[in-house]
This record gives C-alpha cells, sequence and structure tokens, in this order.
C-alpha cells in the first residue's frame, strides 16, 4: 500500500494550481482581471509540445521551490503589471479563487497530495525590499487537516482576507501564497527535485477610502525565507500518518493590525472565461531562460527582471479576460 501511493503521488505531482480570479465582498471581478499571471516554469511534458491544450504544459502553474531567486516576489514575469486594477475599500472581503486548469465545475483545484498551509502578504506598490506585511495565514488547524487540503478544496479554491480596516489609500500588491509539503522532506538544495512547494501570486489593489493606517516594515521577496526557516523543511508524513504538529507557517508573524480572519463570504456569478489564457512562454527552472513561440519557431532570451520603483499601473477600467 505504502508502495503504491507513493507511485501514485508520483504520476500525479504536476497537479499544481494558480490564482484565476479574485473577488471583492462576494462579486466576481473577472478571470484573471487584476492578476499577474506567472510564465510557464515547469519542464514541457515527455512527447508533448510545450503549449498544449489542456494539460500542464503552457500554463504558469508550477510552483517555485528555489527561496532566493527574485521569481519568489510574485512569480516568474511578476514583475509585469497586469493591465487591471481592482479597486477595494478598507474593511472589504477579498477572496482569492485557486484552480488547477481552469475555472469550471469539475477543476480539481490543487492535487490531494498537496497538503499545507496558506499566508497573504500586502505591500504598498510596486511591492520593494522589507515591504511585504503577512494579513493572514493558516496551517495544520487539526490533525491531518491543512489549509489547502482538505480546505482550499473543499471550498472549491476560495480563501478569503479583510482589507485592514482605515488602511491610507493607494495603490497596493496582494501576494496570496500556499506553501505545500508533500516534497518538503528535504531542502531543494539538498536534492533538486525535492523541496517545499511555493505558489505566489501578486493582485494589482486600489484602497479607496480616507483611511490613515500605513503598514509597518515588512519582509522582502527574495529573502524572507530561508531553507533553515520554520516550516520550510518539514518532515510530516502527511500522506501516511499525520502527527498531531504545531507547524509554522514560514516567514513573520501576522501583523497585529490585520483584520481578524473571515469565512468565505457568498459568492456570485462567476465572470468571464471559465478557461485560461495560455502564456506562450516556457522558462526552465534551472537555466533562467526564456522561451518563447512564435511564427520562426523558438526564440531564448535571458529572464531578467527588472522591478519597477514606482507604480505606473492605473486604474482603467478593462474588462475582465480582454
Ligand atoms: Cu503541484
Amino acid at each position: 500500500m505504502r508502495s503504491f501511493l507513493l507511485l501514485f503521488t508520483a504520476s500525479v505531482a504536476s497537479a499544481h494550481t494558480l490564482v484565476r480570479s479574485v473577488y471583492v465582498n462576494g462579486v466576481d471581478q473577472g478571470t484573471n482581471f487584476g492578476i499577474r499571471p506567472p510564465a510557464m516554469n515547469g519542464p514541457p511534458r515527455a512527447g508533448e509540445p510545450p503549449f498544449i491544450d489542456g494539460a500542464d504544459s503552457g500554463t504558469g502553474s508550477w510552483p517555485v521551490r528555489n527561496l532566493n531567486l527574485p521569481d519568489l516576489r510574485c512569480n516568474i514575469f511578476g514583475e509585469k503589471e497586469a493591465p487591471d486594477t481592482i479597486r477595494v475599500n478598507p474593511g472589504d472581503v477579498v477572496s482569492f479563487e485557486w484552480g488547477h486548469r481552469n475555472r469550471g465545475p469539475s477543476d480539481g483545484i490543487i492535487e490531494a497530495s498537496h497538503k499545507g498551509a496558506i499566508a497573504v502578504y500586502l505591500a504598498p506598490a510596486p511591492g520593494g525590499d522589507n515591504s511585504w506585511v503577512k494579513i493572514f495565514e493558516e496551517g495544520e488547524y487539526s490533525k491531518g487537516q491543512w489549509a489547502v487540503v482538505p480546505k482550499l478544496v473543499n471550498n472549491r479554491g476560495v480563501h478569503s482576507v479583510r482589507i485592514p480596516n482605515n488602511l491610507k489609500s493607494g495603490f497596493y500588491l496582494l501576494r496570496p501564497e500556499l506553501f505545500t509539503l508533500h516534497e518538503a522532506d528535504v531542502a531543494h538544495t539538498a536534492n533538486a527535485n525535492r523541496g517545499i512547494q511555493l505558489y505566489m501570486e501578486c493582485i494589482q489593489i486600489y484602497v479607496g477610502g480616507n483611511g490613515t493606517v500605513t503598514l509597518p516594515q515588512g519582509v522582502s521577496f527574495p529573502g524572507a525565507y530561508s531553507y533553515n526557516s520554520p516550516g520550510i523543511v518539514y518532515n510530516c508524513n502527511i500522506v501516511y500518518n499525520p502527527p498531531a504538529s504545531a507547524y509554522k507557517v514560514p516567514g513573520p508573524t501576522v501583523w497585529a493590525g490585520a483584520a481578524p480572519s473571515v469565512a468565505n463570504p457568498p459568492l456570485g456569478a462567476k465572470k468571464g472565461p471559465l478557461t485560461y489564457t495560455r502564456w506562450n512562454t516556457w522558462v526552465g527552472p534551472t537555466d533562467r531562460i526564456v522561451t518563447a513561440t512564435g511564427a520562426g519557431g523558438m526564440t531564448k532570451t535571458a529572464y531578467n527582471p527588472v522591478w519597477p520603483t514606482a507604480t505606473a499601473w492605473g486604474l482603467n477600467a478593462a474588462e475582465a479576460g480582454e
């Protein structure tokens, strides 16, 4: 049974996840609206073209495992601004919807082996060093019961935070993050094929209102996590024998000014296409090369993110899905 489970886990290890849409007070803002979707950062499947429809290849849903790359901030290509911005007010409930391949009713959200924790960070745009403030975290809330599996899956990929009360108006980035532990028994530096899997994306918001609270100094990405940080290497045998444990979610403690945890509100109808628009890029896990397809075939350029020091994005009212 044990070896069967190991084989089963290995065979579905590519069942990863992405933020597909964001809701404000239960109202869907639309597929990809305000989200910076990552470029593909996993290997093309053997025998398949890299951008095949319906498979993992060609979407950016693979995890980040190297804690020292700039990818850790907003995932690969995370410095590229989204064309639209989500408007919120202090006290609003923002809900993130994750999905494996699409937003449809049969999507698996994330594979059942991916037990782990969730955190949400908030930073003033554009999100530089020492600016990321943790406003939410949840790990193993009872024996063998984790924020990602089964809770996030049972909630159809949705978890929520409240925008801090009285937060000062302006542009911010929200950074929801999943930490999955099914390969976290060793550090990624000790085994290049294993290590904790981090899934994060940045979402552009504009906070309105007349608030007066500014965020405190935060952490940096990369920088917030090291391979010695609590919760990064964690041999929990979660598939076979979940221990009663006090898992420490990686990173700083939740900011005391954050709003208390909030349940998911009732969600309105989904807006925008339920399928995912793929990046036409491929980023290798080790060579830091972007490969783009085009009429002339494959071209390669180095991925060198250049983070802006000021916020260039605005408040256009582009429709979701464009
Ligand atoms: Cu995965």
